[in-house]
């Protein structure tokens, strides 16, 4: 397999985890964001949504971080990220939505750089912005999770796709500084999950590309 992969795409660490938990081998082609790689003829011929992560599985194209690992966890099923029972399945798929679709839509490269260049925003307020989406979806995670959470993983006492999605997500917040003080139980679990090794080896600074 081919992973077309940024080292500080959050959406592309979850895959990164997803493949290393499942053992799955494969190569990482780097596409350089802010260079604008991915919107190069090259790129757009594989993914025309110019977005990594993107998936090349011998020759079939997947993209979308959460299609993907679904896709991975129905071709490797051990271990299983998304739980066949229906409720537990709504429920951890329910968590990895709140950060896959609630926060990062809002504060991806395309959606900061529309700030930055068109509406000439300078870095605080960028700040500000990236920090309020993440305080949006953190506080209802951190109750949810509070609430379901055998104590080391999101939900129940199993390593789950809500997981996966958590880490990157507060690699990110750390990076543009969010106070991360009112939400100890996500904080306490992403610690947990940074030592485990298929998380650690999918880490930004760990990836080919990383600078
Ligand atoms: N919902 C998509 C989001 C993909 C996405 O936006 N990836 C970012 C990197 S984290 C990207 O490629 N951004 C390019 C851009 O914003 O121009 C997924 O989960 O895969």
């Amino acid at each position: 397999m081919r992973l077309y992969s940024f080292f500080r795409s959050s959406a592309a660490f979850r895959v990164r985890i997803a493949l290393n938990l499942k053992g799955v081998d494969y190569e990482t082609v780097a596409v350089d964001l802010p260079g604008g790689a991915h919107r190069a003829a090259e790129f757009l011929a594989v993914n025309p949504q110019a977005t990594v992560p993107t998936l090349d599985d011998d020759g079939t194209i997947l993209w979308q971080s959460l299609a993907i690992i679904e896709y991975l966890d129905t071709r490797f099923p051990s271990p299983r990220l998304i739980p066949l029972e229906p409720v537990s399945r709504a429920r951890v798929q329910a968590l990895a939505q709140l950060v896959a679709c609630e926060i990062h839509p809002l504060n991806n490269l395309r959606v900061l750089s529309y700030l930055r260049r068109e509406l000439k925003l300078d870095e605080a307020a960028v700040a500000k912005w990236y920090s309020h989406w993440v305080a949006e979806a953190f506080g209802p995670l951190e109750q949810l999770v509070g609430r379901w959470s055998g104590g080391r993983y999101c939900y129940g006492d199993s390593l789950t796709i809500a997981d996966v999605c958590l880490l990157p997500q507060m690699y990110n917040a750390r990076r543009f500084s969010c106070d991360l003080a009112p939400y100890p139980t996500l904080v306490r679990i992403a610690a947990g999950l940074d030592a485990e090794p298929a998380f650690a080896r999918a880490a930004p600074n760990l990836q080919p590309d990383a600078r």
